[in-house]
């Protein structure tokens, strides 16, 4: 008999495109049908089956505390209680705002979205419309959501499905996207050289989270820095996974370097649909009603998301969260790095903070080209072994795996006896 998740899954793929309402969440990837979701506490997601997984995707980023953190939910059940949603102005949208001005020196004002596709298409508006110049420089196998500026050799889904460049934007479009290689200064130096006059801003995730986890070499943010600095270009931190992930504020404040704009999401909605863009006053000012450059949201700065985020952010403010978060992941690295090594299993293991990357792959991971290098193969059998033995991992190489203030001793304990299992389970190599 066909389980609930894959009846769910047949029921879907007739009435959603491709069963999913995005496309990561299929497992293509991994060769594998999606589970379908019943519920989830604290370190744990719950099937509709009934099958309990460790879960290390935590909805993509945003569930820094875990599944249904009482504190969030009583939040949002205390916000509910006042009504879902006003279209118009907020106390919570205040706070909201001031948490995130004073958490990222760069931030001056901040408009809040409900997505970081919004927030990420909205910051390349208002640097043109800043600068008045009309291309943008972005990385490959980065990803800044889904708007057509943005779908152009990207990271997450599009790399995963073999497709990086989506059809369905027109080719003059593209011209206005110029791509850049991810630590490879020298790549955006050659573009600047091109087109100097017509760059209007530099758009990088800090920390490349969407091409699986990939870390920023010496000096490539702060080189970033100077060359949109000399050439009178803007420079956007997209920290839309980064944003609260590191530390209460962005990877910004630990690198020391001041992008002009910074897009977030994820963490600062608490699980619920959110995304926001700021930076200095100058630039933000041209937001309407204040200046020109038009963007609006129904449901933008809504009562529920502040609530969420902003109970999940003062609980972050307890600083210690980070260490305690930082302790447990690489706990978890070590602990995998050491069961790879005796299963002659060859990895790159990429890690920040509670961020991490299981790469199978016997060369470091820095660049697009290396990533690229990646046995998909073997990630996808062993994230199958994995999941068989109740362990949720990213379903596809390409993406980031994160610890929850939820993971317990006792979960990452758990997790590593099941990749011990899970790497016996593996095809033997030819
Ligand atoms: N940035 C996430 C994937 N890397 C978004 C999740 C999604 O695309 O569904």
């Amino acid at each position: 008999m066909l389980s609930s998740s894959k009846q769910l899954f047949s029921q879907a793929q007739g009435l959603i495109p491709g069963g999913v309402n995005s496309p990561v969440r299929a497992f293509k990837a991994v060769g594998s049908d999606p589970l379908f979701i019943d519920r989830a506490e604290g370190s744990k997601v719950i099937d509709v089956d009934g099958n309990s997984y460790i879960d290390y995707v935590c909805s993509w980023g945003p569930l820094i505390l875990g599944h249904a953190h009482p504190e969030v939910i009583k939040a949002i059940a205390a916000a509910a209680l006042k009504g879902t949603s006003y279209g118009a102005p907020c106390r919570q949208e205040v706070e909201m705002a001031s948490m995130i001005c004073e958490a990222f020196p760069s931030i001056e004002k901040v408009r809040m979205v409900n997505s970081g596709t919004e927030a990420t298409m909205s910051a390349i508006r208002l640097a043109r419309a800043f600068t008045g110049k009309n291309k943008i420089i972005k990385f490959e196998g980065c990803y800044h959501g889904h708007a057509d500026a943005f779908l152009i050799k990207a990271g997450s889904g599009l790399l995963t499905a073999g497709v990086p460049t989506s059809p369905g934007i027109p080719p003059e479009w593209t011209a206005y996207t110029l791509i850049a290689r991810y630590n490879d200064l020298q790549s955006v130096r050659t573009l600047f050289e091109e087109h100097h006059e017509d760059i209007a801003a530099v758009i990088v995730e800090p920390i490349a989270g969407n091409m699986g986890l990939v870390l920023p070499e010496p000096h490539f943010l702060q080189g970033l820095r100077d060359i949109t600095t000399q050439y009178n270009s803007l420079l956007i931190f997209d920290e839309v996974i980064t944003g609260f992930r590191l530390t209460y504020g962005g990877y910004q404040n630990i690198a020391g370097i001041k992008p002009d704009l910074t897009t977030l999401g994820k963490i600062i909605g608490g699980g619920l649909p959110v995304g926001a863009y700021g930076g200095r006053q100058e630039i933000m000012d041209l937001i309407a009603p204040q200046g020109p450059v038009y963007q609006a949201g129904t449901l933008s700065g809504n009562p529920l998301a502040m609530a969420a985020g902003v109970a999940t952010l003062r609980m972050l403010k307890e600083g210690h969260i980070y260490h305690i978060l930082e302790q447990r992941c690489l706990k978890l690295v070590k602990g995998l790095a050491g069961l790879f090594a005796d299963a002659g299993e060859k990895v790159c293991i990429n890690h920040l903070g509670s961020m991490f990357s299981v790469f199978f792959n016997d060369s470091e991971v820095n660049h697009y080209e290396t990533v690229m290098r990646s046995d998909t193969e073997r990630y996808a059998a062993f994230f199958r072994a994995m999941l068989q033995l109740g362990v949720y991992l990213p379903p596809a190489q390409f993406e980031t795996a994160f610890v929850s203030l939820a993971h317990e001793e006792e979960d990452i304990d758990r997790t590593l006896e099941r990749a011990r299992q899970a790497l016996e389970m593996l095809p033997k190599r030819g």
